[in-house]
């Protein structure tokens, strides 16, 4: 025990310099529909076991070949809903918070047809073996459903989210590097969850999918209190207490212990309402326990080192289209959708 306790900080040390030297080749040589291997995906989660920042020194230190881009300012005039204003405010209160909550909401028209499509489409319950099937809004069998990413972007609305380039505009400016949309994800909470709550992301948690990224989030549904708020712990993604640090679910607990309930925040809004949230810091999805809620969200990072890649295939809208035209580095995951067989 106490060996693991000297050894396991040094290995981490070594898995941070190993880490650099294998994301600089992995971007260097990059293929599409290539990955990280398994054992160079637990390098680096153990690697940002050592600090919060550790991902985004080691994508600094290690990206001299970047296959990502920067938006201009230009393209991000064209966000449908993102006021270019709001750009820097945004990257703002992400350094400082590791979260921010856009001032105005995705339009309702858009967030009602996303609603429907996020109900229409198969969903994966959650640590259950039955196949995916639409949704049962009207009687949930488990604490969340998981919609993959072709079925995401099933819905040109959430080509539109998923793309957009005012995101990836505040994503760069606070990654400080170019950036890939590496992921998106769709899912749906419900109050049936009970005693599953570290499988339904429901207790405090750091991501560590890839070295340095951000994520917006949008419910999709109304979000008081009751429908299971997304829940971050202001200021982590900046520093934590060494009994926080290391990878795994972390219970309120252990938040109490190490001083840091004052800085939970429960982000409510109504339907529409979308934020940034940098997930290196401790963040955890709660039970709902008056009605369920959905939630879209789109990553984006500054390489596809990491976890494995997905390459989602869909019929792409007029406007998918051109965010890929304009943007294909940043969308180069599209290419299987986008490029002419
Ligand atoms: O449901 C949420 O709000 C959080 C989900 C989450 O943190 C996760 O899926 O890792």
């Amino acid at each position: 025990m106490a060996e693991k306790r000297f050894i396991e900080p040094f290995l981490r040390r070594l898995r941070y310099g190993k880490t650099i030297r294998d994301m600089r080749r992995f971007d260097e040589d990059y293929r599409p529909g290539q990955s990280a291997s398994g054992e160079k995906f637990y390098n680096l989660r153990s690697a940002m076991d050592l600090r919060p920042t550790a991902g985004r020194e080691i994508s600094h230190k290690a990206i001299r070949h970047t296959r990502g881009a920067i938006p201009t300012q230009e393209q991000a005039r064209r966000s449908t809903f993102v006021a270019i204003e709001e750009v820097q405010a945004c990257v703002e209160g992400l350094r400082r918070d590791g979260v921010y909550v856009f001032k105005e909401r995705i339009p309702e028209d858009m967030v009602e047809r996303m609603r429907e499509s996020a109900l229409k489409v198969a969903a994966e319950p959650r640590g259950v073996e039955t196949p995916p099937a639409p949704y049962p809004r009207n009687a949930p069998a488990v604490g969340r459903y998981d919609i993959n990413e072709d079925n995401t972007m099933a819905s040109p609305d959430m080509q539109d989210y998923c793309s957009d380039p005012a995101l990836a505009l505040i994503a760069a400016r606070y990654l400080e590097q170019p950036v890939i949309q590496d992921q998106t994800a769709l899912w749906w909470t419900t109050p049936h969850g009970g005693g599953d709550e570290s499988l339904n992301a429901w207790l405090f948690h750091q991501d560590r999918d890839r070295a340095s990224f951000v994520k917006f989030l949008c419910y999709l549904t109304d979000v008081s209190p009751g429908h299971g708020p997304h829940t971050v712990v202001r200021g982590t993604h900046r520093s934590v207490p060494a009994i926080l640090s290391t990878d795994g679910r972390k219970d309120d607990d252990l938040i109490r212990t190490a001083g840091l309930w004052d800085k939970v925040v429960e982000l409510t809004g109504t339907a529409g309402t979308f934020m940034a949230v940098d997930t290196v810091g401790l963040h955890k999805g709660t039970p709902p326990v008056d009605g369920d809620r959905c939630v879209l969200q789109v990553e984006f990072s500054t390489s596809l080192f990491g976890a494995p890649v997905d390459y989602p295939v869909f019929s792409p809208s007029p406007l998918a289209r051109d965010r890929y035209q304009h943007m294909p580095k940043i969308l180069q995951r599209w290419y299987r959708s986008l490029t002419p067989a």
